[in-house]
């Protein structure tokens, strides 16, 4: 009998737990627009042009961060508009679907839709997946989606966040080719779709927004790897990770690194944590392959009193 209780005592709890998981899940709907525009890459300064023939989702490089909790259902449409010239499709890689189906490409003129429920934890690429899909990432067709995680243990709260996209920059946007067997043909590197972008030192001329933090604050940095063909060798100049999460998910945590090498297509969590004992401290967050810091992939964050308040927060985790 008292064992007969335990059971439907054990029954009972998880079925209320399984229901509460299911009141906080939430569907959240997403339309991304497929735009074939030019966008602003400062590329004159790898010795390409100051803007690209991109392909887009919403006209920005990378495509806005979509940001859901794990467990939640991503309601997605992708509308491709009959002025395009090319089909697109979109391969979110926090979705476990099938290939032939949601990620298939779309023709000018028409649009998809498909759900997915986001059920592992982390920072994850999405990106185009029509054919060439080499050139449908490299003309700009990339992003992240961050999975929250449900569980918080052993993950403590960032005071700031920022996202950053590390991608190959192409001059010759047509030669996809070229991007797949010519190392010469890649001559920059953009970090948010720009080289240099956020690195005043190296581009006194550039219009810059650097990271900025406060004193002692945590500072959570999305990482998403959208080159083409190369790893990242991340590393915070005059600093150390304190802990990066595989993947972004907690589960998955190193201490103490100073560099860690993120494959192509990888997203992963870097924590820092700003020196409480200066006023000021720069810090360069670089891919420490000399070929890719030299062609533009630095980032610096500016640790000091009277940071701006805002950087790190809400829309501003990704710096224009
Ligand atoms: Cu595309």
């Amino acid at each position: 009998m008292k064992q007969y209780k335990k059971t439907i005592i054990a029954v009972m709890t998880t079925a209320a737990l399984f229901s509460a998981q299911h009141v906080f899940a939430k569907t959240v709907e997403i339309t991304m627009t497929a735009k074939e525009v030019d966008v602003a890459v400062n590329g004159k300064l790898v010795g390409g042009a100051d803007t690209m023939a991109a392909w887009t989702f919403d006209g920005t490089v990378p495509g806005k961060p979509v940001r859901v909790e794990e467990g939640d259902t991503v309601d997605f449409t992708l509308v491709n508009p009959a002025e395009n010239k090319n089909s697109h499709a979109m391969d979110f890689h926090a979705a476990q679907v099938n290939v032939l189906d949601e990620f298939a490409p779309v023709k000018p003129g028409e649009s998809k839709h498909f759900k997915f429920e986001a059920k592992v934890p982390g920072v994850f690429m999405y990106h185009c997946g029509a054919s060439p899909m080499v050139q449908h990432i490299a003309r700009g067709m990339y992003g992240v989606i961050l999975v929250e995680p449900k569980d918080k243990k052993n993950y403590p709260k960032a005071d700031r966040e920022y996202v950053l996209v590390q991608q190959q920059y192409f001059p010759d946007v047509e030669n996809y080719g070229a991007m797949l067997n010519d190392a010469n043909a890649w001559k920059g590197s953009l970090v948010n779709g720009k080289v240099l972008h956020y690195d005043p030192v190296h581009d006194p001329k550039g219009d810059h927004d650097v990271l900025e933090a406060a004193p002692g604050e945590r500072v959570r940095i999305y990482f998403v790897n959208a080159n083409i063909n190369n790893p990242v060798a991340l590393h915070p100049i005059a600093g150390i990770w304190d802990r990066v999460y595989i993947n972004g998910n907690p589960k998955n945590q190193l201490v103490g690194i100073q560099t860690y090498n993120v494959a192509v297509a990888e997203g992963d969590t870097f924590d820092i944590v700003t020196p409480k004992d200066k006023d000021v401290a720069g810090i360069a967050i670089v891919d420490h392959s000399m070929n890719a810091a030299l062609r533009g992939a630095i980032t610096v964050l500016v640790s000091k009193k009277g940071a701006d308040p805002k950087k790190g927060h809400g829309e501003q985790i990704i710096l224009k």
